[in-house]
């Protein structure tokens, strides 16, 4: 059986196991709605699950993270803070990968998270949607465009991304 939180490639994988893509895939959460037996054998079959969450989130960093990431569907969360969320996580922890994928200065990488995003968000020519360059952000992550990330590390505690 594949088990795991929505759209992290669990039929992608099966159907290659498989050799026939049989499971549907889609870069969006709640792709797979039913389980669905995959054979790969005539003595080997694997059960294809749709994605799975907790009931309930014990803090906001955790469904921000999922949120970035493209877990759980965009409708659900405010893009400005899962985008402001992104930057500032870039701007600690992977500070070379995000000066390079937006061509910041040595001032820029000075600003906090948000005057940096009202920053970007006029050099991109966006005005003052800020929701449109947080947006970005958040493609740019799940795209690859920052590298590639981790979000929670072993030994991290509740609070260190608050
Ligand atoms: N870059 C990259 N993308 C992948 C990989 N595996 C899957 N994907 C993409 O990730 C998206 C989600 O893949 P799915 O296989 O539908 O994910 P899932 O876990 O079955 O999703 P749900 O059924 O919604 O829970 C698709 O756009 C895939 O093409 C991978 O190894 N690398
Ligand atoms: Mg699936």
């Amino acid at each position: 059986m594949c088990i795991g939180i929505p759209n992290v490639g669990k039929s992608t994988i099966l159907n290659r196991l498989v050799k026939k893509n049989i499971a549907v895939t889609g870069n969006k959460p709640g792709v797979t709605k039913n389980q669905q037996w995959l054979k790969a054998s005539d003595t080997f079959q694997i059960l294809d699950t749709p994605g799975i969450l907790w009931p309930k989130f014990e803090n906001q960093t955790v469904g921000k993270r999922l949120a970035l990431t493209g877990a759980i569907a965009d409708a659900v969360f405010q893009e400005d803070v899962v985008g402001l969320y992104g930057l500032e996580f870039f701007l600690n922890h992977y500070p070379a990968e995000i000066k390079k994928a937006y061509r910041l200065s040595d001032d820029d990488m000075a600003l906090s998270a948000p005057d940096l995003l009202v920053a970007l968000t006029k050099r991109q020519g966006f005005g003052e949607d800020f929701n449109r360059m947080a947006e970005r952000i958040i493609f740019d992550c799940r795209q690859g465009k920052l590298g590639r990330f981790t979000l929670e590390q072993p030994g991290d505690t509740d609070d260190d991304a608050e």
